[in-house]
């Protein structure tokens, strides 16, 4: 079996069998950006950062770059790794390999983390409807309860690049956040600062941030908001201003905690200024951000290419959108997990939980809400239980749509400390109680339904 690790947050990381050949990315697919452009990895099998392949034994060859932009992949079955970092290689149990590892990137890249706040999110109740009203509710309703951060996701701004409330937050940012700051919680806000939505007056009004095609039109990287979104070139003076710019301006108006989001976007193929290697040009962007946050700012690295994000942000997402079902949609059939989806969600970030000794790791929300689209109450344990081994609580369940034995649960949740071991590939106790989420890795519904 062969660890094969996605490019960024929401991209498939999995063991898979080597004498199988994947599945090709379709186009549809492609389009939304959760498989690298030139290395997809879709006709031999190949991944990004790190890889390891096991003896059957409980042991791996462990190959990791220490430093962003680096692949790994097989050419008729000699391993080869590419990438302008050095690389780490061990051999050791497969535990004590990927612990070592994230060792040595702590070592050479930095260690933040460790202060996970349980955070109270718009996204999966709002989404971009959400109001200064729904935020409000939010202040009011979770007044009690031990949430350390209200965030506010996607759905303020003016634009995806204009970083401007709009109409559905008239009143002002800051004072939003003084609301936030005096009922007791730490003010969360989302950006997306390395793209630019081609509706954006960003990219009508300075196409010379964006990144380019050799023909000259702004590279594309990913689709969303009814339209497509360009990459800004960070090799830019004035792409970095724009970009510390609105960073500044969300710690001004009083945003302690801010989710940066679709980060991936920044060392998208094409032409810019200057030309600097993916994994430089990665730090370089998230530098930025960290300079123009202050070192106090926590900072969430989402939809963020995984080993550029250490020693820089304080958290990552280590997996895509959790949504309201088990499976995503996807054209490429039920061996893509990449769509969002519960069950991608869990097979994803499982595997990606020995960073956490270098970086706090987000596995995305758990619900507490009855109304939650197809997902089964055994499905909603297992994503709490995946909270609980990542140490990173977060929920978006408005305040009206719990019980009062929900808003009991949930505070139980909040407060838990449970003591957790890990005892196999796919499965842990937690207090005790075994978890196995082998059947997870199963592309069926995994019989959670009781
Ligand atoms: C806001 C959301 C939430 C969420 C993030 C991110 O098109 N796509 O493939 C796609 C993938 C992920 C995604 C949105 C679109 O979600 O992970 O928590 O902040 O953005 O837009």
């Amino acid at each position: 079996m062969f660890y094969r690790h996605g490019w960024h947050s929401w991209s498939p990381t999995r063991w898979v069998d080597l004498t199988v050949p994947p599945v090709p990315v379709t186009d549809e697919v492609r389009r939304h950006g959760q498989y690298h452009p030139t290395n997809p990895f879709d006709t031999t099998h190949g991944s990004h950062g790190v890889a390891a392949i096991d003896h059957h034994d409980g042991t791996v060859d462990l190959i990791g770059s220490l430093g962003g932009g680096g692949v790994v992949y097989l050419d008729q079955g000699q391993v080869v790794a590419d990438g302008p970092a050095d690389w780490f290689t061990c051999t050791a149990r497969e535990d004590d390999a990927f612990a070592t590892y994230a060792d040595a990137l702590g070592d050479v890249l930095g260690r933040r983390g460790g202060t996970a706040p349980n955070v109270w999110c718009s996204w999966y109740s709002h989404f971009t409807d959400v109001t200064e009203d729904d935020i409000d509710a939010a202040i009011d309703g979770f007044a009690d309860l031990s949430f350390d951060v209200i965030q506010i996701d996607d759905g303020w701004q003016q634009t995806i690049g204009d970083w401007a409330p709009n109409g559905k937050f008239p009143g002002d940012m800051s004072a939003m956040a003084d609301r936030i700051r005096h009922s007791g919680k730490t003010p969360g806000l989302w950006l997306a600062p390395f793209i630019a939505h081609e509706s954006s007056s960003l990219a009508g009004r300075h196409p010379e941030l964006l990144v380019r095609t050799p023909a000259g039109q702004p590279v594309v990287a990913g689709w969303n908001w009814g339209g497509a979104y360009f990459p800004l070139d960070i090799t830019h003076p004035a792409a970095v201003e724009h970009v510390a710019g609105a960073i500044r301006r969300a710690v001004e108006w009083g945003f302690e905690y801010l989710k940066l989001d679709f980060l991936y976007a920044l060392s998208y193929p094409g032409q810019r200024r200057e030309s600097i290697d993916a994994g430089e040009m990665e730090r370089l962007g998230a530098e930025v951000i960290r300079a123009a946050a202050g070192d106090s700012t926590y900072l969430l690295a989402c939809g963020a290419p995984i080993i550029s994000s250490i020693g820089m942000f304080d958290g990552i997402r280590i997996g895509p959108d959790v949504g309201l079902s088990w499976m995503g949609e996807s054209t490429q059939g039920p061996a893509d997990d990449s769509a969002p989806g519960a069950r991608a969600a869990i097979t994803t970030s499982l595997l990606r939980t020995w960073l956490r000794s270098v970086i706090d790791i987000d596995p995305d929300v758990v619900y507490f809400r009855g109304d939650t689209g197809s997902l089964s109450p055994a499905t909603k344990q297992r994503l709490r239980d995946l909270a609980l081994i990542c140490g990173f609580r977060a929920t978006s369940d408005p305040p009206g749509s719990l019980t009062r034995e929900d808003r009991a649960d949930l505070e139980a949740f909040l407060r838990a400390d449970p003591k957790i071991s890990k005892t196999g590939r796919y499965s842990w106790e937690i207090d005790g109680r075994p978890v196995d989420f082998g059947p997870a890795y199963q592309h069926s519904q995994p019989g959670w339904e009781s």
